[in-house]
């Protein structure tokens, strides 16, 4: 089984003899039936370094809250109007970016994937306004949160839809705090999957006693085949660009802490069809929250991962004890790879010697790949518009994962210029080759 680079990343390895037929066509000059395929980029993407909220935002004017950071996203504004916070969301079709490299056509909330956060304080009254610019109705429902019937935005049952061009009010006052969502209860499948999905925070009356550094993360998956600019909102299975909120790496900006920080990070999971094992390095945490509510004390563990179900939001909490680069990011393997393919023959172990040398006579550039494994696809050229295999750029080397994963930068002194660092090892503390005297000292034979 032997296949074009080309051919590997437009197929994710489909089909070997239609990798075959097209080169042959290719390779006779007089030949144009088939339209040219997508002309490679020149070079892996050098991606602008993603960059870290060092500084938290400041609360709006009369709020004693301290805001959540929202790596790469954003937090809705409000007016007060007769004591109540008046919001306005706008459900419309975006454009939106993954990372460098990879621009689609998706739906979201006022511009953007995942909608703003909507940042609110117990006993508030709220008013939200949603305006619908999609072709298609809409409504919005408020995962979580305790409100009238008739608010829960649940199309046909508890309302009208929202007509395209219309814009409906919603009214309710938050009675307990707590992490939440919001997202569309008419066409889930198409809209959900092309980007709408949103949080909700609900501070406490009094902040808390302890500074915490508060981090929210939508998490999704989008089936993006390789070219082109349209998440396929039918897809069930092989989704293949993995999203913290709506970004994948490299393109995932850092979360960052100071050494003895109290760390909060809200995972919310509104993905169409997979729960994400989250996984933290370096560190032990506990799950302290869902969107059902405070987990008490008492039933809460230390785990390393935690698994976010769709429709569920983990609420989890740690300090922030050990300085270092840590990546934190869904454990299932094909979470962290950016656009791959999944229809693969498996190569790994397989003697390809010669066979190159003899496709190669009847079809110039030919490449057999995977016999050592999928890491060296990371660097190859790839299609337009496609991210297939991008991983990232990291101080030793490249990082050959995509998708959802991030990192944890925790720093004695955090400070734009450390944050914006690599850690800086101290001596001594790196995995590196054993030299012979080591290897003699311990008595290890190779
Ligand atoms: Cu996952």
């Amino acid at each position: 089984m032997t296949m074009s680079r080309r051919s590997w990343l437009q197929t994710g390895l489909a089909a070997s003899a239609l990798a075959i037929a097209r080169k042959q066509a290719q390779a006779q000059p007089h030949q144009h039936a088939q339209p040219p395929a997508p002309a490679p980029q020149a070079k892996p993407l050098e991606l602008p370094p993603p960059k870290p909220t060092v500084v938290p935002p400041k609360p709006p004017a009369g709020e004693r809250y301290a805001p959540v950071i929202v790596p790469d996203g954003r937090t809705l504004p409000f007016e007060r109007r007769g004591g109540v916070k008046v919001f306005h969301l706008v459900a419309e079709p975006i454009r939106h970016q993954f990372a460098p490299g990879l621009d689609v056509e998706a739906w979201g909330y006022n511009g953007g994937t995942p909608g703003p956060l909507i940042e609110a304080v117990v006993g508030d009254r709220v008013r939200i306004y949603v305006t619908n610019k999609l072709p298609e109705p809409t409504t919005v429902h408020w995962h979580g949160v305790f409100l009238p019937n008739g608010m829960d935005g649940v199309g046909g049952l508890t309302q009208k839809y929202i007509p395209p061009g219309k814009t409906f009010k919603y009214e309710l006052t938050f009675t307990k705090a707590g992490t939440f969502m919001y997202h569309p209860h008419f066409d889930e499948m198409t809209q959900i999957a092309l980007g709408m999905v949103g949080m909700i925070v609900v501070h406490p009356k009094e902040p808390p006693a302890q500074r915490v550094r508060d981090y929210s993360l939508m998490l999704h998956e989008w089936k993006v085949p390789i070219g082109a600019a349209r998440p396929d909102p039918m897809a069930m299975s092989d989704f293949n660009v993995l999203t913290f909120n709506s970004k994948s790496f490299p393109a995932t900006s850092p979360l960052v802490a100071e050494v003895g920080d109290l760390v909060r990070i809200r995972l919310g999971n509104l993905g169409p069809m997979d729960h994400h094992p989250i996984h933290l390095h370096g560190h032990a945490f506990e799950v302290v929250e869902t969107d059902g509510g405070p987990i008490p004390r008492e039933g809460r563990w230390p785990e390393t991962t935690t698994l976010v179900p769709v429709g569920a939001v983990r609420v989890i909490e740690f300090i922030a004890d050990a300085p270092g680069d840590w990546p934190l990011h869904c454990h299932m393997t094909h979470h962290v790879m950016n656009q791959m393919g999944h229809d693969v023959p498996n190569l790994i172990g397989a003697d390809v010697s010669g066979v190159d040398d003899r496709i190669n006579r009847i079809v110039p550039g030919y490449m057999t790949m995977g016999e050592t494994g999928m890491g060296e696809m990371m660097a190859m050229q790839r299609p337009r518009n496609s991210i297939s295999m991008m991983g990232g750029k990291g101080p030793f080397d490249q990082i050959d994962m995509g998708g959802m994963f991030t990192l944890l930068k925790v720093r004695n002194n955090l400070t734009e210029a450390s944050a914006n660092a690599w850690y800086e090892h101290p001596k001594g503390t790196v995995a590196d080759e054993a030299t012979a005297s080591e290897l003699a000292r311990d008595g290890i034979k190779i």
